[in-house]
């Protein structure tokens, strides 16, 4: 199981996105261990966009994450850091396809609603940004049994 860090970006909840944001993630079959609203410090959006320090949309891509509150969630699951990238979609709004998040609810390229992690490494160092280690939970899910065949070794 791989747990990734996504976080809804200030449009996203300012636009009434949150429920059905998570809807998708819990629909396709993504397990919540770990939640928070908050307010992102310049502080700590300079950590978490360090790569792209220096760039030209930087100045702007920590203002606007610093700009009002934010949901930040942990989502558990075989895969689950391609399986949310994929259903982000692509970077830009204007070009995700329709179909994922980026493409079915905006066409910004800077407000483009979500975060998610894209490798283990990073999601395991964002996970440290945002949730300590007791604000993860591991919680057994009623349904597992019919989300994953959990007949061999793995869930699969
Ligand atoms: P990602 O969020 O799909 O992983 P990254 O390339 O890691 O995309 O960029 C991080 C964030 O920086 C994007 O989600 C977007 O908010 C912002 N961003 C990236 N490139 C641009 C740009 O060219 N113009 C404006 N904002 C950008
Ligand atoms: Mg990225």
């Amino acid at each position: 199981m791989e747990t990734t860090l996504i976080i809804l970006k200030p449009d996203a909840v300012q636009r009434g996105l949150i429920g059905r944001i998570i809807s998708r993630f819990e629909d396709k079959g993504l397990q919540v261990v770990g939640t928070r609203l908050m307010k992102i410090s310049p502080e700590l959006a300079a950590k978490h966009y360090e790569s792209h320090e220096g760039k030209p949309f930087y100045p702007g891509l920590v203002s606007f994450m610093t700009s009002s509150p934010v949901v930040v969630l942990a989502l558990r699951g075989v895969g689950a850091i391609a399986i949310c990238r994929k259903m982000m979609g692509a970077t830009f709004g204007s070009n995700a396809e329709p179909g994922t998040i980026r493409g079915d609810f905006g066409v910004s390229n800077s407000f483009n609603l979500i975060h998610g992690s894209d490798s283990p490494e990073a999601a395991k160092h964002e996970l440290g940004l945002f949730f300590s280690s007791e604000d993860l939970l591991d919680w057994d899910r009623a349904g597992e049994g019919w989300i994953y065949d959990l007949s061999g070794d793995e869930p699969e």
